[in-house]
């Protein structure tokens, strides 16, 4: 289970799902569903999105999830979360959610270490620069780029 709010997916989590999909039989890729949060992307954008890019791995999966990602692992047999760590900063609240995750539903979580060319990356950081007009193509799949100008429009002045 690759999870995360994709909103938008970057190259740092194509690099982890890819890297996961030469690593499992099968990768689910959960998109969470937060209804309190509106992201730039609606939740079918994201998912429209996450499978045009992730095309060449045939044994990529793109779902939805609400609630806990324990449940929704539970109800799609994954025993495996695999997560980025891009930095010490993301180590803290990793551990944590890591930890609870195998108390409530021994489910295990797999940290990846973040290819270096993306560990900067985030996608609050990738809609920062592309809201100001800056340039985020090396950050994101093509498909991504040309729809965060589309839906950004030119930067404010
Ligand atoms: N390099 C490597 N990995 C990266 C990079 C990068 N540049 N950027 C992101 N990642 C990886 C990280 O593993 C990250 O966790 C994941 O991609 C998703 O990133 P985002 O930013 O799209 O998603 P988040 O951080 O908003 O997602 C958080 C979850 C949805 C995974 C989490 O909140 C969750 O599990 N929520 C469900 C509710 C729940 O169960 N809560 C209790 C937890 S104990």
């Amino acid at each position: 289970m690759c999870p995360g709010s994709f909103d938008p997916v970057t190259n740092g989590h194509l690099d982890i799902i890819g890297r996961a999909s030469r690593l499992f039989d099968e990768v689910i890729v959960g998109v969470l569903i937060n209804q309190s949060k509106t992201g730039l992307f609606s939740e079918d954008e994201r998912i429209d999105m996450l499978g045009e890019v992730t095309q060449g791995y045939d044994n990529v999966r793109v779902l939805t999830f609400r609630g806990l990602l324990v449940d929704f692992c539970r109800a799609q047999e994954a025993g495996v979360v695999v997560k980025g760590l891009r930095a010490v900063s993301d180590f803290d609240y990793e551990l944590q959610m890591a930890q609870m995750n195998i108390g409530l539903a021994g489910v295990e979580t797999l940290f990846m270490p973040t290819n270096p060319l993306y560990s900067f990356l985030s996608s609050s950081l990738v809609k920062e620069v592309a809201k100001w007009g800056g340039d985020v193509s090396p950050h994101v799949p093509d498909l991504v780029a040309t729809r965060m100008r589309e839906r950004l429009g030119p930067p404010p002045t």
